[in-house]
Formats: structure tokens, sequence, C-alpha cells
């Protein structure tokens, strides 16, 4: 039930964030599992891999999401005890959750030290690693201004707007396709991430690559926040990040698109940004440059390359 109401919620947005809908599955992998009155090793397995697997199937695109299942679900298939296997899940569960929540107050320290007092800084949709920054920075006593876009279609700005004033930091709030008229006034563009490739590139909210790249022709430094769990280690086997589309309600009423039947409403909800409009990604690991992706992929992901595989053949047979 948890499991299935959980991944609703993910679905239509109710819960939304790359970290939050990390923290969320975890969470409902721990509930189910403690919820699960089985003293069958086989069953508790196949009902943890069907919840695991409802989870993952709620948004294609935060790869936070099946690292955050991956985390929480690893070593289950050799288990043999049915309590260590509950305890398992669970412990692993709320030590992700409770790693994630460290994780994003790592990035604002060392993501402040990249803001200069004065600065003016650029954001766009509503992430909560891009803000920790933000407003580590702020609480440190830099003069810092924000510019904050509206986020067409689901609106994540008001999010951020709210978010910036409740911390007492002066906002611009402006339409997305505002960006270029602003972007000589900004010092600084900080973005989340819903996927970081093995080759640097970040996946974020629809718009974000524009906004680089009005800031790359503007010379504007363009900083990622981003947790180690939100790079894609199966990008090394050369799989794409998958973007999402979403209705096309959320653009046009239907009431409207009915009567303009030669018009197809297309919503795709992320973008790719090259790494070459990227300067840095902050990660709790560090601040690194876009290219050392690879890097964080192995060394703080350790996934190790028969795991690849096998992830390859589950995403295979998601595909089908
Ligand atoms: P944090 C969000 O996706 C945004 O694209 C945001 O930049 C990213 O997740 C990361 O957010 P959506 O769920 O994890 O709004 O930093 O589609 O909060």
């Amino acid at each position: 039930m948890i499991v299935t109401e959980t991944a609703e919620k993910i679905k239509n947005m109710e819960i939304r964030g790359a970290g939050r809908i990390a923290r969320t599955a975890a969470e409902a992998l721990s509930t189910h599992a403690a919820g699960l009155a089985t003293g069958d090793i086989g069953l508790f397995r196949r009902e943890m891999e069907a919840a695991a697997e409802t989870l993952v199937a709620t948004r294609p695109t935060a790869v936070s999401l099946p690292n955050a299942v991956h985390i929480v679900m690893a070593g289950l298939e050799q288990e043999t005890d049915i309590n260590r296997a509950r305890e398992g899940v669970i412990q692993r569960a709320s030590r992700f959750i409770e790693s994630s929540r460290e994780a994003v107050g790592k990035i604002a320290s060392i993501g402040a030290r990249h803001i200069r007092d004065g600065d003016v800084i650029l954001t766009h949709c509503n992430s909560e690693a891009a803000l920790s920054c933000i407003i580590e920075a702020h609480r440190e006593g830099k003069a810092i201004e924000v510019f904050a876009t509206e986020v067409r279609p689901r609106n994540q700005g008001i999010v951020t707007i709210r978010t910036l004033n409740d911390a007492g930091i002066k906002t611009n709030f402006i339409v997305d396709s505002a960006v270029r008229s602003f972007i000589n006034d900004v010092d600084l563009v900080i973005v989340g991430a819903d996927a970081v490739t093995v080759n640097g590139a970040v996946v974020n909210k629809i718009g974000t690559s524009q906004v680089a790249h009005s800031a790359h022709e503007a010379r504007v430094n363009v900083l990622v926040a981003a947790e180690t769990y939100k790079f894609a280690p199966r990008t090394i086997l050369g799989e794409l990040i998958r973007i999402e589309e979403r209705p096309a309600s959320e653009v046009l009423p239907d009431s409207v698109a009915r009567t303009l039947p030669h018009v197809t409403v297309r919503n795709p909800a992320f973008d790719i940004t090259p790494a070459e409009y990227i300067d840095l990604i902050v990660t709790e690991a560090g601040a690194i440059p876009p290219q050392m992706a690879y890097v964080i992929i192995r060394e703080y992901l350790g996934w190790g390359i028969e795991e690849f595989h096998k992830a390859f053949e589950i995403n295979t047979r998601h595909e089908e």
C-alpha cells in the first residue's frame, strides 16, 4: 500500500525533486519491508523486488531514484535469513536517508565558498542542493541577490522564491524566457541535477541547457549542485538517460487542445546540458570539473562491472 501510494505521489509530482524522490523511495521500501508479514525469504525477496520495480518505474529520468533503490536492495539476493533480510533493508534505507541529508549539508558549505560577497546568482527550477549553497552563503553574511525563474509548466519557481523569501534573500522572479535579458546582471548560475552522465553532461529541468548556453555566451560561470547518487553508473555502458515526457495537459488545457486538431503539445520535463557549459559540479565529495564524473561513479558509487551488467539486463527487461 505504502509503495503504491508513494509511487503515485512521485508520478504526479506531489513528491518531487531528485533528492526527495530518492529518500522517499528508500523510506517506502523500508516501511514495506517492515510490514511484510511472511517468514518465507523467497516470497519476501520477490515482494521487495516488485516494490522496487514499481518505484523505479514512476519517473524515468532522475537517476537518484534507481540509485537509492539499488543501495537499499543491495545484498538482498544473497540473504537467506528473513530477519536479517528485513533488518538489512531497513538499515540500508535509514543510512541512505541520513547520508543524503548530510550530503546536502556538505554541498551547501562547499558551494557557498564559490559564492562571493555581492554576487548575483541565477537559479532555475527548485533544487534543494542548489538552494542550500545560496542559503549557506547568505547565512555566512554574504550580500547576495537571486534571479529565480518561473519554470513552466509546473511552476517550481514558486517553491524556490518562497524558500528564498523565507530565508530573507533579495530575489527577482522572472519568466523563463527572460533569462538572456538578465544574464549580464548575473555573476553565477547555480542549478541542481536529476542525473549526471559519465561524460559530465547534466540532465536537469527543461530550460537548464538554455540557461547554461546564455551563461556560457555571457562568460558567466555555471555551478551544478549534485549529490554523488545523482551520477548515472549505467551511462558507462553507453545507456542514455531517458528524458521524461509529461502529459500535454500540463502545458495546454484539454479543452483548448481539443479545438486544435493539428497541434501536438510536446512536454519534455528535462534537457541535457553538455559538460562544456558547466564549470563545476559540487558534490558532497568535493567540487569537480564535469569531466571527472567517471571518478565519482567509480570511487563513490562503487559499482563493480558485474553490477553494471546486471543492472543493464534489468533495464533491458524494462524496455521490453
Ligand atoms: P534536488 C527536480 O526535478 C529539478 O529538475 C531539480 O533541479 C532537480 O530535481 C534536483 O533537485 P523535478 O522533480 O534533488 O522537479 O537538488 O522534475 O532537490
